[in-house]
């Protein structure tokens, strides 16, 4: 029976490449999924400290982007040398600075935007607050 067995090993050869075939899609379309997910921008919510000193009008760490997923908890302490005033916009979150002392502002960043943390007497940027 020369054509069985020249047919059986072709259909398994077939069905050997088909399962390749599906699995190669299953493994673009799991990689695709990712990559889609990534782009969307979606955070997972995730507590955050943020730590800013100023000093002579100088922002340390320097000014710039805290991205964080929405429904995070942010914990952000501000220690500036002169009295002043922090405010979070959008959340419209205040605290008293006291020179030297540590002021500790928490929240839950659940509103998406960008939103700025910035002081009102010394009219420094300390922070952008990108919640997604
Ligand atoms: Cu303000």
């Amino acid at each position: 029976m020369p054509t069985t067995t020249e047919v059986a090993p072709a259909r398994s050869r077939d069905a050997v490449f088909r399962l390749v075939a599906v699995a190669i899609l299953i493994a673009a379309g799991v990689v695709a999924w990712v990559l889609f997910r990534g782009g969307t921008g979606e955070t997972p919510p995730q507590d955050r400290s943020i730590t800013v000193s100023i000093t002579g009008g100088r922002v340390e760490p320097p000014v710039g982007r805290v991205e964080v997923g929405k429904g995070s908890t942010i914990r952000l302490t501000v220690t500036s040398d002169v009295p002043d005033e922090l405010h979070v916009h959008g959340y419209d979150r205040k605290a008293v600075l006291e020179a030297g002392r540590p002021a500790t502002l928490e929240f839950r960043a659940d509103t998406t935007g960008m939103f700025e943390v910035e002081t009102h007497s010394g009219h420094l940027l300390l922070v952008q607050l990108v919640v997604r």
